[in-house]
């Protein structure tokens, strides 16, 4: 969803709530089994909670595997992806005729990007490492200049008036297919957003008597901890669909799988998936799956929430791929802002709670957050893009699927939505665009940060560090948060696969180091990381 502001809320209830989460969660896990929430799932909505302060569960886990074995997806291309999402209206403008009220000067209005821009700059993309685009709606959205919660015109898509037309900004179906069919030619796959909770102020079917019951109307969700608001409420006053009517239910079904079958993509990606009930994901993922003709459909959520146990509930509801707001908020206040990378520690440490965490999609920046270098810390010149390098390794290393923001690399700094949707420019940063280029293709050329099990191997406040495990290779990566050089010795884990001996090298800056009596004697450099592959990896080949 188009989010003008996030509200934030003073921290009183979330330290209750922390508390909860404390005292009467972590008591309740027991390795290997299903962790049983505490607490209701659905309901307290990130607009409830203090960014600052997003709760970490403690627990007795520290040192113990922070994932568990991947289970069988239907598709292994699915976990080793690096996403990318331009937002079609930013990104370029491929034709001048469909330009139709643009105005650049609103930054909530349209900007001109379109189909045919975006497949223009599909080699852009691949040359970044991407190997999948996360398409934004297509679906016709209302061109009048809406006011009230979420002021400005549709540019973003999500405020759907026809859902059988492609945008008239965007261009033509064809300009859709050939889009699909350009990626698919260079080997990357196509993910579209579809919108299934509401639709946009001038739909017609509002106005329709017959089409009455397809809507909730309960009003706006005013009180975000009640349940049954967030999934009935008219979110930002967008009239409320009623999944649970059957014809409206089938009505979104036929739909989808109409545009999965027109454009050909590889997957969808949901929004707003905390405003439906979880009866309507368990019935509808399947259905489309098997109705696409697709059982290796990428699926993936956005529940826009700081806490694993409410994003975990919908993995178990059918949601195969989840964003991992919870791992961005603590990457943000660690690696942005500076905060103890314990932080860290402890969030990854919940990982556990997660039915499958290579089912997770991991965000620095997307449209309805304001870029990471808009809230990094920068206290010297630089220190904001240094931070924003590491982050980025922490993304292309981490367990999950990475999603890219476009104009990530290019360093836009624009706050909240609609300043964090800059007109993308393509060379603008090139030393932040060859990082990008870097990290993925580490990412890219090694099974164990694509799809490795994970485990931690050092936490301080200032250094963190995680292992990363196929069967038949093992990868480090090694996070600093200090402004001093400092060095650390790092125990490798009892089954590790380095020997004793064995040069590892840093694939971000070429330099060796030796694992010496079971230990990897470390040296950093201030906010910068290192990431370690046995000598001669392929995914060395950059360093
Ligand atoms: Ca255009
Ligand atoms: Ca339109
Ligand atoms: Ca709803």
């Amino acid at each position: 969803m188009g989010k003008p502001v996030l509200k934030l809320v003073k921290t009183m209830q979330i330290t209750s709530h922390q508390k909860i989460l404390n005292t009467r969660l972590a008591p309740t896990i027991v390795r290997g089994e299903e962790a049983k929430p505490a607490l209701p799932m659905v309901g307290l909505s990130i607009d409830e909670i203090d960014l600052n302060t997003s709760p970490v569960v403690e627990g007795p886990w520290k040192g113990e595997p922070v994932n568990r074995p991947r289970l069988p997806h239907p598709a292994d291309w699915h976990t080793d992806q690096v996403i990318y999402f331009p937002l079609t209206d930013r990104f370029h403008d491929g034709d001048p005729s469909n330009n139709f009220a643009v105005d650049r000067s609103h930054p909530a209005g349209f900007w001109g990007g379109d189909l045919k821009g975006l497949t223009e700059k599909l080699d852009y993309i691949k040359s970044l490492g991407a190997t999948s685009i996360w398409l934004s709606p297509v679906a016709d959205n209302t061109q009048e200049f809406r006011i009230g919660d979420y002021h400005g015109y549709g540019h973003h898509g999500y405020w759907i008036r026809d859902h059988y037309g492609v945008e008239e900004h965007q261009g033509q179906m064809s300009d859709a297919k050939n889009l699909v069919s350009e990626a698919h030619k260079r080997g990357m796959k196509v993910i579209l957003d579809v919108v299934l909770n509401h639709v946009g102020p001038d739909h017609p079917f509002i106005e329709d008597p017959s089409k009455r019951d397809w809507f909730h109307h309960e009003g706006g969700i005013v009180d975000w901890n009640d349940p049954r608001q967030v999934e009935r409420g008219d979110l930002g006053g967008l009239p409320d669909l009623a999944q649970d009517n059957p014809e409206a239910y089938k009505y979104l079904v036929d739909n989808t799988l109409w545009w999965i079958k027109e454009t050909g993509v590889d997957g969808i990606r949901l929004d707003a998936v905390k405003h439906i009930g979880k009866d309507f994901w368990r019935k509808f993922v399947p259905e489309v799956k098997e109705k696409s003709g697709k059982d290796d459909l990428f699926v993936m959520g956005e529940v826009f929430h700081g806490d694993p146990r409410v994003v975990a509930d919908y993995q178990r509801n059918g949601v195969d791929f989840l964003f991992d707001l919870p791992l961005y908020y603590t990457m943000r206040e660690t690696l942005g802002q500076g905060q103890s990378f314990r932080k860290l520690g402890q969030r990854l440490a919940e990982d556990h709670l997660y039915q499958d965490t290579s089912g997770l999609v991991t965000v620095i920046d997307n449209h309805d957050l304001p870029r990471f270098l808009s809230t990094a810390k920068n206290s010297f010149p630089g220190e904001g893009e240094k931070r924003l390098k590491q982050a980025m390794t922490f993304q292309m290393t981490v367990r999950g699927v990475p999603s890219v923001y476009y104009g990530t690399e290019a360093g836009f700094s624009g706050g909240h939505d609609p300043h964090n949707r800059e007109m993308m420019e393509f060379d603008r940063n090139p030393d932040l665009k060859s990082h990008m280029q870097k990290v993925t293709y580490i990412r890219n050329n090694s099974p164990a940060f694509q799809h490795g099990q994970q485990r931690e191997i050092w936490q301080d406040d200032q250094v963190y560090a995680f292992s990363r495990a196929t069967e038949d290779e093992e990868a480090l990566a090694v996070f600093h948060n200090g402004y001093q050089p400092t060095q650390r010795d790092i125990p490798m884990l009892g089954d590790s696969k380095f020997h004793e001996g064995q040069v590892l090298v840093d694939a971000l800056s070429g330099r060796e180091f030796k694992v010496e009596h079971g230990k990897l004697k470390v040296s950093l450099e201030p906010l910068t990381p290192v990431v370690l592959l046995p000598k001669g990896h392929s995914a060395l080949k950059q360093a």
